[in-house]
């Protein structure tokens, strides 16, 4: 801690190194790839830089506790053709959404109660893994109303292993319906 870093325009120290990567933006010599070195123009090596998914999917609670998400439908958020609360789909018309992505982690079945509190006509959808909302059978459940400003979908066993896609969404096309939260209750081992 506390140490000057050497900065220098590329990492050409130690040639042994397997640790040491260095790449150009505006220049051209001194590539190298761990030990392998002077790779500038070497058609046998790519430049790939790769970001982890931000949806990590978040282990459900233990039996009798609950996960808590909240967040915020606005005109800024991603859009999608929802599926209906029956899982058919709706072809045409365009909805913001939010997804949270949760796993069971455990070896054994759990069941879930999703329920969402929204500040406006909010619309819940259960997605399987990988989500792909367009493609037929991914839709697990929906649901549009449960009480005033919820949805519910209730009863549901995830298999070990099994990755959810919980999307929050609304029930009008293109609307921003503001915050919300979403809580995601594993029910207690029976
Ligand atoms: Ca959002
Ligand atoms: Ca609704």
């Amino acid at each position: 801690m506390g140490a000057r870093i050497l900065r220098a325009d590329c990492d050409a120290l130690d040639l042994d190194d397997p640790q040491r990567l260095c790449w150009h933006t505006n220049d051209d010599s001194d590539w190298r790839c761990g030990a392998n070195v002077g790779l500038q123009g070497d058609a046998g090596w790519e430049r790939v830089v790769m970001q982890r998914s931000a949806n990590v999917p978040i282990p459900l609670a233990a039996p009798g506790a609950a996960l808590e998400f909240a967040g915020s439908i606005d005109a800024s958020d991603a859009l999608f053709r929802r599926a209906r609360e029956n899982c058919t789909p709706k072809p045409t018309a365009e909805y913001h959404y939010d997804t949270f992505v949760v796993v069971n982690d455990t070896a054994v079945d759990q069941v879930i109660d999703v329920e969402a509190a929204w500040a406006g006509d909010g619309f819940l959808l259960l997605y399987r893994d990988p989500f792909a909302p367009e493609v037929a059978g991914q839709c697990i459940a929906g649901d549009d109303d449960f009480g005033a400003r919820g949805s519910r979908v209730a009863n549901r066993t995830i298999a070990p292993g099994q990755i959810v896609h919980i999307a929050a969404t609304t029930f009008s096309a293109f609307a921003a319906i503001g915050p919300y939260t979403i809580t995601v209750s594993t029910r207690p081992a029976p």
